[in-house]
């Protein structure tokens, strides 16, 4: 456990170093982004993708990106944390200037502003992908509640940005608008729990990832066990650990991954230490991301470094 709070630390130590980060890539831009020329637009971008935390899978796809697209050559990542991402995507809206930053829905970002997933003809961005639960082997034997709970469990992406979407707009934390969620949905909760008898305070473990989009599933989860007599808890960390974890039995259980690409080489790494219980979400979607009010559409029409 002690390797858990540990990462967990490093997580949470990056995603400050990274709201610093952060404070000085408004000044890269001059132009207003309006600019019809291809050069101008390398230039106020600094020929530069704005990302997030180097352990992401979407740094990965990024990286892959930046590699396999002749018009990309010489090209960066700027790898910082989803909240300096965040905040640089919202300096640049606020000035009409042009950004490219890591996008992935569901998430609230697409309903807080106006973006576009560049079209990515090369599909090195893995195209449409599911959330999968996967669980430790030995989990169905020792605690057959929960995972007959975690087997049934699934949901819409509206589901999901509902809690995300409360969360923001009443500045409530995700754990607060899951439990209302799970409060407000009494129907879909029974389908996972229907028939399933309560526990006496049986310990569980789930294992996520620290997004927002990762911590609505968890939270939710941990209402449905908790009202079911487990006692939860709940540890965050990069996503190769959730994998480690699972397959080493350190943890139980985990709503994260999401496949086939984005964590795919994790996947493919454990695939035999680990039980595999299927999609709890379909229609997930990674990207490179701008502004709507950006003149291009596909990441080929991002200019070349001259
Ligand atoms: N994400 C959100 C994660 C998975 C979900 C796309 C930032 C990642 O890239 O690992």
């Amino acid at each position: 456990m002690n390797k858990f709070k540990k990462l967990g630390l490093t997580a949470g130590l990056s995603f400050t170093l990274l709201l610093a980060a952060c404070g000085g890539s408004g000044e890269t831009s001059s132009d207003n982004g309006q600019s019809s020329n291809d050069n101008d637009l390398g230039e106020s971008l600094d020929y530069t993708i704005t990302g997030i935390e180097p352990g992401a899978g979407i740094t990965g796809q990024a990286k892959n990106t930046l590699a396999e697209y002749e018009n990309l050559e010489g090209w960066e990542l700027q790898e910082s944390s989803t909240a300096g991402m965040l905040g640089a995507l919202e300096s640049a809206i606020k000035n009409e200037e042009p950004i490219v930053i890591l996008g992935w829905t569901p998430h609230w970002m697409f309903s807080a502003y106006d973006l576009k997933f560049l079209e990515d003809p090369k599909g090195t961005f893995g195209g449409a992908e599911d959330i999968q639960t996967i669980a430790r082997i030995g989990l169905e034997e020792d605690l057959p509640e929960a995972y007959t709970i975690l087997d049934r469990f699934h949901w819409e992406p509206a589901d999901m940005e509902s809690v995300m979407f409360e969360s923001e707009e009443n500045d409530i934390p995700i754990e607060e608008a899951a439990k209302n969620w799970v409060e407000q949905n009494p129907d879909k909760v029974k389908e996972w729990t229907d028939g399933v008898e309560k526990v006496n305070g049986e310990e569980i473990e789930l294992v996520t990832t620290q997004w927002d989009s990762e911590l609505a599933f968890v939270y939710v989860m941990e209402e449905v066990l908790s009202q079911h007599g487990f006692d939860v808890s709940i540890t965050p960390v990069d996503p190769a650990v959730v994998f480690q974890a699972i397959a080493t039995g350190e943890g139980d259980a985990s709503l994260a991954p999401w496949l086939p690409s984005t964590h795919g080489a994790f996947y493919e790494e454990y695939k035999e230490d680990i039980v595999d219980l299927g999609p709890n979400l379909t229609g997930t979607q990674n990207g490179f991301t701008v502004p709507a009010y950006m003149d291009i559409d596909s990441i080929e029409d991002l200019p070349a470094k001259k």
